[in-house]
């Protein structure tokens, strides 16, 4: 039966590009193509489809080629963070390990509620021709593959059998993709035989489509009763999460806080919401941020929750909220998170729900407390001399510290300029250290801390801007783990720069390691000894400048603060990808903040070392943590 009078015959894959190329996001009036271009690695599974139909039908939908399947999920999350969700970047990998290594990709977006379509090839539709090459069998379920692997990690998820099914799973997977509480990864599963499929479409399907990511207001009755929390409230305090960024609620923000005295703390998502110098902004917050921030949070009778979702970095694992009293306002598009901590839920769009409080104070006449002003200023003023004092000071006979490298890159960073990191010490260095007031956004994935996410997400973001620095920071392991997305930012003439910590090993997770089980163990660069058929005998000598330049970068190796000015000054006027590696401290790492991690010592161990941890764990657990709902 056909669908409709007017059709054009297509395969699977065909329909998928012309469909793709004709979708647009639209917000606030603005519109923006929903996915300008597509990622993909061929194998069997999509070369004869997705492939040829990216040769036929993608003028519109130009084609990109990546290393490694999870680097491109990086690249299309990246490009997605940094276009606050307007746009995204479709992926097609072949079946198998293509498929499952794009599947780390899709858990890093989704848990950072970034838009990402990946399509997986998949097995054959018609079956017949027996198990294909990288097929998994499921002994007793025919229609398992490895894509279900997808499943928990997808906010959607579908495997096309017949060809009319695009009809109804495409729209469907770009409702997903636009909406604000619903969004991340969006997995359609496309069998190899059925990508070559033919079908009559109806030309319709083919025409252009705009997505409005909504705004989400808040009910009336929910801004009055967070009205009434606000005039009894002595010590408020705001959280601001990624939904800032994501909402584009920076003025609103801003305005809010200073209209009625309240600081403002960032996560890692909503690193940089308070874009401007502001006597509220306490910076960077959580187990790894500003001390300042934290003293505040501590202390505080409300708590108000902007589009976060309150992991144990920003609750302390349940230690941070100290206040006997204390209260929270939950503002999120999604209920799941506006209900946290037993707060009053605003489940509302993050810049609707700011002004409309900023209206509702306004009209109940609720004034600051200027005697909380007074102490803000004494905390950052503290917090202010500590880092000179303490923390960029010079440590006579040690290599520069990731303190000083950091504020090197702060200093070298432009307005319009971007900084970008997910794992090892960088995320928690940036969060405490860089100042965004200067007009470099910084991008920290710490949803899912994935270590490789950074080059290939600094690439995304360059595409998505491609007239300022991108600055992608990372430590050695991470460097390790996933550099060869540089080759792809070579090819495409994509200038990112990295900056590389080299301090010989995962020192985060060792510092973490010698706080909890009180011994160095495997978490170093180092040589087996005979003696004790361990990791501990000689630092390797590695030169990743120059594995850099084999991957077609240019590179410095650099030791001190000037050395590294010089190199990012140069690295400004290159147009190939700049990787800097900088020998640091091992062990200067930036000190903690006093803000407390569930992150248990051993409770039964014979090593007395681990011992005494444990009863320290212990007791500060007793005295620390205590739950809200
Ligand atoms: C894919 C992945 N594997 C493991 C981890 C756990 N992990 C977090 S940080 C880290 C070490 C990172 O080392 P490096 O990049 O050198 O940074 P440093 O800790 O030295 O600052 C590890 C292994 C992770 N976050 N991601
Ligand atoms: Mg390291």
């Amino acid at each position: 039966m056909p669908l409709s009078k007017q059709q054009i015959r297509l395969t699977v894959a065909q329909a998928v590009v012309k469909y793709l190329s004709v979708q647009y996001s639209e917000r606030d009036g603005v519109e923006h193509r929903l996915i300008p271009a597509m990622f993909g690695i061929f194998g069997h599974g999509n070369v004869a489809g997705l492939g040829q139909a990216l040769f036929e039908y993608g003028v519109d939908l130009p084609y990109y080629q990546p290393c490694n399947e999870q680097s491109m999920v990086h690249t299309a999350s990246g490009y997605a963070k940094a276009c606050h969700r307007m746009s995204t970047i479709a992926c097609t990998s072949s079946i198998g390990p293509g498929a499952t290594n794009m599947v780390s990709g899709a858990a890093t977006a989704t848990i950072n509620r970034l838009p990402v379509l990946l399509l997986p090839s998949d097995y054959y539709v018609t079956r017949y021709q027996g198990p294909v090459l990288q097929q998994l069998e499921h002994p007793i379920s025919a229609d398992v593959s490895v894509n279900d692997c997808f499943r928990p990690v997808s906010r959607f998820f579908d495997r096309i059998s017949r060809p009319e099914q695009l009809l109804t799973a495409l729209p469907e997977a770009m409702r997903v993709l636009t909406d604000p509480a619903d969004t991340g990864a969006v997995t359609i599963s496309l069998p190899q035989d059925l990508q070559a499929h033919a079908y009559d479409y109806p030309t319709s399907f083919f025409e252009k489509r705009v997505w409005r990511i909504e705004r989400r207001p808040p009910t009336r009755q929910r801004i009055a009763e967070a009205v009434a929390l606000l005039k009894s409230a002595r010590r408020p305090v705001i959280i601001a999460g990624g939904g800032v960024h994501y909402s584009e609620a920076w003025a609103e923000l801003k305005a809010f806080s200073e209209r009625l005295g309240i600081p403002v703390a960032e996560t890692f998502g909503g690193k940089g919401a308070i874009r401007s110098a502001s006597e509220w902004a306490l910076g960077g917050y959580g187990v790894t941020g500003a001390p300042v921030s934290v003293k505040i949070v501590a202390n505080a009778d409300l708590v108000i929750a902007v589009g976060t979702r309150l992991t144990d970095f920003s609750t302390g694992s349940q230690s941070a909220f100290q206040h006997p009293d204390v209260k929270f306002i939950g503002i999120n598009v999604a209920g799941h998170d506006a209900y946290k901590q037993g707060a009053l839920p605003i489940t509302a769009d993050a810049r609707e729900a700011l002004s409309a409080l900023t209206e509702a104070v306004i009209e109940a006449g609720i004034r600051p407390d200027t005697s909380y002003a007074g102490e803000v200023r004494e905390a950052k003023a503290s917090w202010e001399k500590t880092l000179r004092e303490e923390i960029y000071c010079d440590h006579p006979g040690e290599a520069m510290s990731q303190a000083q490298l950091l504020r090197t890159l702060n200093e070298e960073a432009r307005d319009g300029d971007c900084v970008v990191a997910a794992a090892g010490s960088p995320p928690g260095d940036l969060l405490k250290l860089w100042d965004a007031s200067r007009g470099a956004a910084c991008h920290l994935e710490f949803g899912f801390s994935c270590m490789g996410w950074e080059i290939p997400a600094g690439l995304g973001m360059r595409m998505s801007d491609r007239h300022n620095e991108v600055y992608v920071y990372i430590g050695d392991g991470t460097y390790l783990m996933n550099p060869t997305e540089l080759m792809t930012a070579a090819q495409e003439g994509l200038k990112i720069t990295v900056v590389v910590s080299e301090n010989h090993g995962y020192q985060c997770i060792r510092a973490l390691q010698m706080a909890r089980a009180g011994r160095s163990f495997g978490n170093e660069f180092r040589s087996r000894t005979a003696a004790s058929n361990r990791l501990e005998g000689d630092y390797v000598k590695l030169d990743l400048a120059q594995n850099a330049k084999s991957l077609g970068a240019r590179a410095w190796q650099v030791a001190t603060p000037d050395e590294l000015r010089q190199a990012l000054q140069e690295a400004r006027e290159e147009t190939r990808p700049c990787v800097i590696v900088c020998e640091t401290e091992k062990y200067r790492l930036l000190p903690p903040n006093g803000m407390w991690w569930d992150i248990a010592s051993a409770e039964a161990t014979h090593d007395p070392m681990t011992r005494k941890l444990r009863e320290g764990y212990e007791s500060e657990r007793r005295a620390l943590q205590r739950f809200h709902y």
